[in-house]
């Protein structure tokens, strides 16, 4: 992403309860650029999170403006009508309207731009230190599924087809290959081939889609760790965040997610492959948290394939992160040459590792349900 000025008159366009302080960048995401600034307003300070969205990424913004509209007001509805005061009321969090009575604004370069209340006293974690955390974090992730069940898919966009379509990145990773734009086909050989050895996932996961044996839902699809917020103090589950890619796929998105970014001893940007290490415990509180919200709901199919779901989007982000190294890195922020491919062998060290440790969390799954 390249460097922009910040649109100082942009804040202006949103209904805030007073003036407000000059934004400053804030957080790690990969896609999107974030700022927190905060507004004095009966005399204390309300703080938010500004945030601009990726257009290169999200073609259609304003689509995934809808979505996130569409599921904020289904899961306030639902709250309403039950009056479940749990999460303190809130799962998601909150957008601020703009002066034109939309959710986001575009400014006069194309560019568009939303204010989220900042969620007070909570933490965001990159790594889990403790099985506790995974349940925890899991658990929302659960819930956030649960809501959303009886939403029809189809009251939702698309907002990156195929998205999570193993071949369809795997065809892009060949295109990379042989149009080879950056000349580091030959730098990337050990990579590609260990990706390309794992092909029978993608075989697998295209007849699970092919077949329909999968029911679509509404997911999130971007259930990292990082983006759930627990309570700094008590560690509980606060909020699910960065709401962008919820649109129609499977449980395998989730559920693959959780266990690519919550299992592993070491994150995505660890460089030294030998420090990461498969974590059972956490594999365990991160089932029971995600299937204590969900399991009932979940069809004998999902249930079968949810340890195999953390193999295709491990398998999936290793591939995504070999492909923007051989295209040059134009999808990722990167702070150094190579970063991607690091980051893709990071991944390929975690697949092995879930591939050595596929019994036992199929037996795991298969006892808690
Ligand atoms: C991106 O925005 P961020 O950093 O949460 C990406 C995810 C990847 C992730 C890898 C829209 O997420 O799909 O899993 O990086 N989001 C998009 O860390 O491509
Ligand atoms: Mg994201």
């Amino acid at each position: 992403m390249e460097k922009q000025e910040f649109p100082h008159d942009i804040l202006k366009k949103f209904r805030l309860p007073g003036p407000a302080t000059l934004p400053t960048p804030y957080g790690s995401g990969l896609v999107n650029r974030s700022y927190v600034f905060s507004c004095h307003t009966s005399g204390r300070d309300e703080r938010f999170l500004l945030q601009e969205i990726n257009t290169h990424v999200f073609r259609e913004p304003e689509k995934v403006m809808e979505n996130i509209l569409t599921i904020s007001r289904h899961i306030r509805n639902r709250h309403n009508r039950k009056d479940s005061g749990e999460i303190n009321g809130h799962l998601i969090p909150e957008l601020i309207q703009a002066t034109d009575k939309n959710y986001y604004i575009r400014d006069n370069n194309n560019r568009y731009w939303r204010i989220y209340r900042f969620v007070e006293n909570s933490l965001v974690l990159n790594e889990i230190t403790h099985p506790g955390q995974a349940y925890e974090a899991a658990r929302m992730f659960g819930k956030f599924f649960r809501e959303l069940a009886d939403l029809n898919p189809r009251s939702m966009h698309l907002t990156i087809p195929g998205f999570h379509d193993l071949s369809l990145r795997f065809a892009r990773l060949e295109e990379a290959l042989k149009r080879d734009p950056s000349g580091r086909k030959t730098t990337c050989g050990e990579e590609t081939e260990k990706a390309m050895a794992c092909r029978h996932l993608e075989k697998e996961s295209f007849t699970l889609v092919h077949e329909k044996k999968l029911p679509i839902r509404i997911t999130h699809n971007d259930t990292k760790i990082n983006n759930v917020l627990l309570d700094e103090h008590t560690g509980r589950g606060l909020c699910v965040i960065d709401l962008d890619t919820v649109m129609p796929s499977s449980v395998l998105s989730d559920f693959g997610d959780m266990m690519r970014t919550f299992v592993p001893s070491a994150g995505e940007e660890e460089t030294d492959t030998g420090k990461i290490m498969f974590r059972l415990p956490v594999f365990e509180s991160m089932a029971g948290g995600f299937l204590s919200e969900c399991g009932k709901l979940l069809t004998s199919a999902e249930k079968e394939y949810l340890v195999f779901g953390g193999k295709m989007m491990t398998l999936m982000q290793a591939v995504r992160f070999l492909t923007d190294y051989l295209n040059g890195d134009i999808y990722y922020a990167t702070e150094r040459p190579g970063h991607n491919l690091q980051r893709a062998r990071n991944q390929l060290r975690v697949l092995e590792l879930f591939t050595e440790n596929e019994q036992v969390m199929q037996q795991l799954t298969a006892s808690m349900l």
